[in-house]
């Protein structure tokens, strides 16, 4: 109803409308200002007001009210997860949480819940209100996570951001929150395998940045690939969660590969190696809560440590997994919040709590506080409707395809930039092409795997029977020949023989840990080389960054420097540019408001450059964008 009125009210319709943007904090403020002039903002906002931002139909500009989280919240003087942790170290945290006698809980509305419901598109501006309040209004959740997995390279980029900085300034904020974040093992953040140097790198950085919690998993459950990044955990001082990806259904009867026993002896492999928790990772939803109930609670018997169950609620029976895995004992789950909860994302926090009620394993919590941090959400969630995968009921069919809540919108902005719009079709493709593989675990890379490769066959017109075939004459996708050159690691039974030859032709698969053939990293090298091309002597984060995404980083670097950084800019104007008419203000200095406005954007001359039109507190500057229509 607000949305209608502001969408008929008289200013809107005739372009004045002004957009608000959320306040800043002078710190997020400093960080993010640097080098940031009109020309830059003016230059950006040009671009995509001209040539639009990738995945976001232009059309419309959804008018976004002002959004803020003005609510104080009490501190808090509970003992926490945190406060064991800082005070007596890891060993103490882990006695900690065997003896709560409520489960407790990690939010992931900050990383898997915005992944999974709108390609990890969510910037760090409209988490910040949320950032400032997070210790005080939800002190005995046992984490927030809030980074790794796909949020570090898509940060850079689509966001224009430093995933670093983010992460610094979560700490700064949140100090009284365990941080946790996903690892994929020897892929790290990324989606390949790295070599055992950077991966060792890249922990003690995560971990001096401000990470607690470290879920470590293997995309084929190989724990040969989980044994390093785990043990360079432990050496930080830092928690290890060892974690087991969960496929098929130990319930079926005709499951011969994914049974309890699998998953009891993977645990098992995990403690030995080193894991201080055990995370069962659901990333499609397949858990259902039988099945749930008998994996917890015979993960119970068989190791000595807390057992962190993740699901995402694609199917629609997350919460009741959660209360079937509560009653087997499980010591913490993942939920998000309502708003960003829900479908390919976890199941909603308050929905848990209410569940639960009744329960004496019911989650300590403040449902005023809930609701409040709820209510925010709910106002940021319209920024991302571009984004937004088109889900909005359960999907049962998630038991048959199997596919990640992280996988299902990126693969499908992958599609439609493709021009593949039928969904249904990819994943059939996607059944298709598990199969093919021999059933193999699918997660973050190896999902990729198979998304990649049901695009491939869609394009070529490929199926299992001519696949062998034709594939001969065809280069497969890079992901696709990296999988079945043992880059990924062995899966779980071993490749596929006759495919494994048609994918490769001449090249020979490793059999062994892709790390232990990998060179170490010369990171004085590196360092240099980086520093000649972006000109400045380059952070160690940076030059992380720049070994896991050498092009993606240099992107970024390049876009900083064209366009200044972008924390400034509301969300709707950063993925939607303005419209001929529009006013927005932006505070681009502390204490300085200033009022941009779009007077007019003019045809494109001979050499397909329109000029815009601006007037910048009153005072007119034209600048010249290229059309790459
Ligand atoms: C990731 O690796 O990003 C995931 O969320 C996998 O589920
Ligand atoms: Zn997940």
């Amino acid at each position: 109803d607000f949305m209608r009125k502001v969408i008929n009210n008289d200013t809107f319709k005739a372009g004045e409308a002004i957009t608000t943007f959320i306040d800043q904090t002078p710190s997020l403020f400093e960080v993010e200002q640097k080098g940031n002039t009109v020309n830059h903002l003016l230059k950006y906002i040009g671009d995509v007001t001209v040539n639009g931002f990738p995945g976001v139909k232009q059309e419309k500009k959804v008018f976004v009210p002002d959004i803020k989280l003005t609510d104080t919240f009490a501190p808090s003087d509970n003992i926490n997860a945190k406060k064991v942790f800082d005070d007596l170290g890891a060993q103490a945290t882990i006695e900690w949480v065997k003896d709560q006698k409520e489960v407790l809980l990690t939010d992931t509305s900050m990383r898997d819940a915005h992944q999974s419901l709108f390609a990890t598109r969510m910037r760090t501006k409209d988490m910040q209100p949320v950032i400032e309040v997070f210790d005080k209004a939800l002190p005995d959740v046992f984490s927030a996570e809030v980074w790794g997995g796909a949020t570090f390279d898509v940060a850079y980029r689509f966001l224009n951001e430093d995933p670093w900085q983010r992460l610094k300034f979560m700490r700064e904020k949140m100090p009284n929150t365990l941080l946790q974040m996903l690892l994929r093992g020897s892929n790290a953040v990324g989606y390949q395998n790295y070599p055992d140097n950077v991966l060792k790198a890249f922990i003690e950085k995560s971990a001096a940045n401000g990470i607690d919690v470290f879920r470590i998993f293997d995309s084929l459950n190989w724990i040969e690939q989980m044994e390093k990044s785990i043990q360079y955990v432990r050496d930080t001082g830092k928690l290890a969660e060892g974690t087991m990806c969960y496929t098929g259904d130990i319930l079926s009867k005709t499951e011969t590969k994914y049974t309890l026993a699998y998953y009891e002896n993977l645990a098992k492999q995990l403690v030995d190696a080193g894991a201080q928790i055990i995370g069962i990772k659901d990333m499609a939803g397949l858990l259902k809560p039988k099945a749930a109930y008998e994996l917890v609670g015979s993960l119970k018997q068989k190791v000595d440590v807390p057992i962190h169950l993740h699901t995402h609620d694609t199917t629609g029976n997350g919460v009741s997994t959660y209360v079937a895995a509560t009653k087997a004992g499980v010591d913490i789950v993942d939920t998000a919040m309502s708003a960003l909860s829900g479908t390919t994302s976890q199941p909603s926090m308050g929905s848990l709590y209410y569940a639960l009620e009744e329960n004496e394993r019911q989650p300590k919590l403040n449902m005023e506080n809930v609701e409040k941090i709820n209510h925010y959400w709910q106002g940021v969630k319209p920024f991302y409707n571009s984004f937004m995968n088109g889900m909005t009921s359960p999907q049962t069919d998630i038991y048959q395809t199997g596919m990640p809540g992280g996988q299902y919108s990126n693969l499908q902005q992958q599609a439609k930039a493709l021009g593949i719009e039928d969904f249904e079709l990819v994943k059939a493709k996607y059944r298709e092409v598990n199969d093919l593989l021999g059933d193999i675990i699918k997660v973050t890379p190896s999902s990729k795997v198979v998304g990649d490769l049901a695009i491939f066959m869609i394009q070529n017109e490929l199926d299992k029977d001519n696949i062998l075939t034709r594939g001969q004459q065809l280069d497969f996708p890079e992901s696709v020949v990296d999988f079945f050159a043992g880059d990924l690691g062995q899966p779980y039974g071993g490749f596929p023989k006759d495919l494994q030859k048609v994918v490769l032709k001449d090249r020979k698969p490793i059999t062994v840990r892709p790390g232990s053939l990998a060179k170490p990293v010369d990171f004085n090298k590196v360092k240099t080389e980086l520093a000649q091309k972006i000109k400045r002597r380059p952070t160690e984060e940076e030059v992380l960054s720049y070994i896991l995404y050498p092009d993606v980083f240099l992107g970024y670097e390049e876009n900083v420097k064209k366009f200044g950084s972008m924390g400034i800019l509301d969300t709707t104007t950063f993925y939607q540019g303005m419209r001929s008419g529009e006013t927005i203000r932006l505070k681009y200095r502390p204490g300085k408001t200033s009022i941009f406005r779009l007077d007019s954007i003019s045809e494109a001359d001979e050499d397909g450059n329109r000029s815009l039109f601006f007037s910048v507190n009153g005072q007119s500057i034209q600048i010249s964008i290229h059309d790459k229509s």
